[in-house]
């Protein structure tokens, strides 16, 4: 029977500080996430300057990953996995960002991590920038807004494509780099790019002048990976929600394109090396003034790509609206509720047919290969008498999901490597830094006050997810 390839990277994601804790353990510096508050669903995450006496900062201690790897990835080894994503932390690795040697303390702790995967035949897919960069970068050098920070970044690249050159094969650069594409709200060009803003400034062209020095810095990182192992596979990471046009007015499906276009033109970068027309046009008409040198266009044709690696969890709707005849995206006030889905408890619209559709879309445009690298759902669990989680919900969830990607591979041809459910493991939220948003196939005992055993236990799910792998999604 058709399906997924026999090799197929069945797996879970995670990010380091979303999970790991011991913020200050080995030498560890403090990240942009160390410096980010508890928020809740529509209420923000304070960014605060430095790490202030009396707040709650869920990052700090996580789940406590740091000490309990072992038992955690014997847990992975259960399911079955045969690829765990996580990131490296930064700030283990450099915890300041500006060294010139790396901090041995942290090699080492991702090297007995690996070591624990390697051991169970899990491969490690490793994020090199995942929401957690050196907060010692943001104060000192304004985050990706100066140019300089492509330099710190291809240093701690380089130093971990080297040490851990035999160990791990997979690895994306910058994690949902074109989350910034909503520079109106502070979350995301803080979290990719260490960016704060101050009052008055133009955003969108901070925006553009970051993400580019990002771009550069991953050209230059798979340029240099390939050299250090040429077996190696570097990927991006994109978010991808696709936008759909609200009705068949010609003009919604305009204002699709161009949505898609402003929140999708870093894959063109990634992956074919150059600037798509289309924004080269919107620069001009917006009068930015970009520090884009000649040096760098052909940096960026030079490290292309392996893979395209992308969340999918939601899809968006836009509309053409009378008073913005140029079809301008703005995300925070573009995008219009879809009729015809349901929505999590937080918001996001549920669509299984949209994973289908995002990897076309990403086939069609590139033809490379794909990895559904975080899908789940997001839900507040609530153990029974018998302290099992019932999460039919998400099973449902990712059932549908699997088998609209199913559908991808065998009814439309696409060439997809693996699916790594998002937070396999209950973590802290990103967005909201709720423990109680949970994603995971094991539960964690902590609630959002920080109060719990950390205790870890098998929910419903795990059992439906390691009969998935077993069949390799033949039995759905
Ligand atoms: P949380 C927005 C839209 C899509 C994915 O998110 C996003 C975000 C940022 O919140 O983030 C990714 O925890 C991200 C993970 C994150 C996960 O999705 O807000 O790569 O770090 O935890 C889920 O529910």
């Amino acid at each position: 029977m058709p399906g997924f390839k026999a090799d197929f990277l069945w797996g879970g994601a995670v990010a380091a500080h979303q999970l790991e804790g011991g913020w200050q353990e080995g030498g560890k510096g403090v990240s942009v996430a160390d410096v980010m508050t508890a928020g809740a669903h529509g209420v923000p995450r304070e960014i605060t300057d430095g790490v202030l006496p009396g707040k709650n900062y869920p990052n700090h201690d996580a789940i406590d990953f740091y000490h309990r790897y072992k038992d955690d990835i014997q847990l992975f080894a259960e399911l079955g996995f045969k690829c765990f994503r996580t990131s490296i932390a930064w700030t283990r690795i450099f915890p300041k960002g500006d060294e010139l040697e790396p901090n041995e303390a942290g090699l080492q702790f991702y090297d007995d991590l690996f070591d624990e995967c390697l051991k169970y035949n899990i491969e490690p897919v490793i994020t090199l920038s995942h929401f957690e960069m050196p907060y010692h970068l943001v104060t000192e050098y304004g985050g990706w807004r100066n140019r300089k920070l492509i330099d710190f970044f291809v240093r701690f690249a380089n130093a971990v494509f080297t040490r851990y050159r035999s160990k791990v094969k997979y690895w994306m650069t910058f994690n949902e780099i074109n989350n910034q594409a909503n520079y109106h709200e502070d979350f995301a060009p803080f979290t990719n790019s260490g960016v704060k803003y101050q009052p008055g400034e133009d955003r969108e062209v901070i925006m553009y002048q970051a993400a580019h020095y990002e771009l550069v810095a991953s050209a230059l990182a798979v340029e240099a990976g390939h050299k250090i192992n040429p077996d190696f596979k570097i990927g991006c990471m994109i978010a991808m929600c696709p936008i759909y046009p609200l009705t068949c007015a010609p003009d919604d499906m305009m204002m699709s394109v161009v949505a898609m276009h402003r929140r999708y033109w870093f894959t063109d970068v990634h992956v074919r090396g150059y600037y798509p027309k289309h924004l080269l046009n919107y620069f001009a008409r917006r009068g930015f003034k970009l520090d884009i040198t000649d040096e760098d266009l052909q940096l960026l044709t030079r490290g292309r790509v392996d893979y395209i690696g992308f969340s999918y969890y939601m899809s968006f709707v836009t509309k053409a609206k009378e008073d913005n005849p140029q079809l301008d995206y703005d995300e925070t006030k573009s995008l219009v509720p879809n009729p015809y889905v349901k929505a999590s408890d937080w918001g996001w619209q549920i669509d299984p047919v949209g994973l289908r559709y995002s990897l076309n879309y990403f086939y069609d445009m590139y033809q490379l290969p794909l990895f559904v690298v975080e899908n789940g759902f997001g839900a507040i669990d609530k153990p029974e008498s018998d302290g099992v989680v019932n999460d039919q919900y998400r099973i449902d969830y990712m059932r549908d999901h699997i088998r609209e990607m199913k559908k991808a591979v065998v009814e439309d041809g696409v060439d997809l490597m693996g699916y790594t459910p998002w937070g396999c493991i209950d973590l802290v939220s990103a967005g909201t830094g709720e423990m109680k948003k949970r994603y995971g196939l094991i539960y964690v005992d902590k609630d959002n006050d920080g109060n719990g055993t950390l205790a870890r236990s098998r929910k419903k799910s795990f059992w439906w997810y390691q009969d998935v792998i077993k069949h390799n999604g033949d039995n759905l």
